[in-house]
């Protein structure tokens, strides 16, 4: 598996600073690297826009396991269970965010008093940023987060197995298609890998 991790990060980040980061974790991700070597050009590198097409096999969702998920070691447990259920890993890397980068995920909250909370621990330490692909993933990918509450969260999905406080759900997934644009576009700015997947015939009826 190929997760590289951004040796540096800022305590006081600038935009330039920012812009720097996104560059740097552009050159950090291994799919692109292999891409560099052959001299093609990764944001082409294959025809569809790095958000997918919403409501086909090939909606793309974002996930990202938070900084207490990688710490604690689950990882390899999540991307697990997006690939045994057939979906498609299109995108992976480990970035640490700035507080800039968090404040930018989470703009939609910007008003919300755990606002600032939030974000200082999104960017408390790496997280690992997947892009995934296959039919319903948006919805199915919520689903197997759970809910955003942990009391609230079934067991068998991620937040219910896993989890307990609010503050450390573990895990991100986009909640629409415009969310998914909009995430992907941010963590992603390289594109993601757009491969056949052979077994797709035994996942899909069409
Ligand atoms: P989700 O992560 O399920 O998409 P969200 O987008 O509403 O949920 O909120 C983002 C994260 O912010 C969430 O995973 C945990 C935290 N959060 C949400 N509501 C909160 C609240 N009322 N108090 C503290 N943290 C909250
Ligand atoms: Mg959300």
């Amino acid at each position: 598996m190929y997760i590289q991790s951004m040796a540096t990060r800022s305590t006081a980040p600038t935009a330039s600073k920012l812009a720097t980061l996104v560059a740097a974790s552009t050159a950090a991700a291994a799919v692109v690297t292999y891409n560099q070597y052959e001299n093609k050009s990764v944001a082409s590198c294959g025809g569809l826009p790095v958000h997918g097409i919403a409501g086909t096999n090939q909606e793309r969702t974002f996930l990202a396991v938070k900084p207490d998920g990688v710490q604690r070691g689950l990882v390899g447990d999540i991307i697990a269970r997006f690939e045994k259920r057939g979906y498609k890993l299109v995108g992976l890397k480990m970035v640490w965010p700035t507080q800039m980068m968090a404040e930018k995920h989470y703009q939609d909250l910007a008003k919300k008093p755990f606002y600032g909370s939030l974000t200082k621990f999104f960017s408390s330490g790496p997280i690992i940023c997947m892009c995934w692909e296959g039919k319903d993933i948006i919805a199915q990918g919520r689903q197997m987060l759970g809910e955003t509450q942990p009391l609230a969260s079934k067991p068998g999905s991620i937040r219910g197995d896993y989890s307990i406080d609010l503050g450390r759900n573990i895990c991100h997934g986009s909640d629409s298609p415009e969310a998914a644009a909009h995430e992907l576009a941010m963590w992603f700015p390289e594109g993601v890998n757009d491969w056949k997947k052979t077994v797709d015939a035994w996942v899909y009826e069409k």
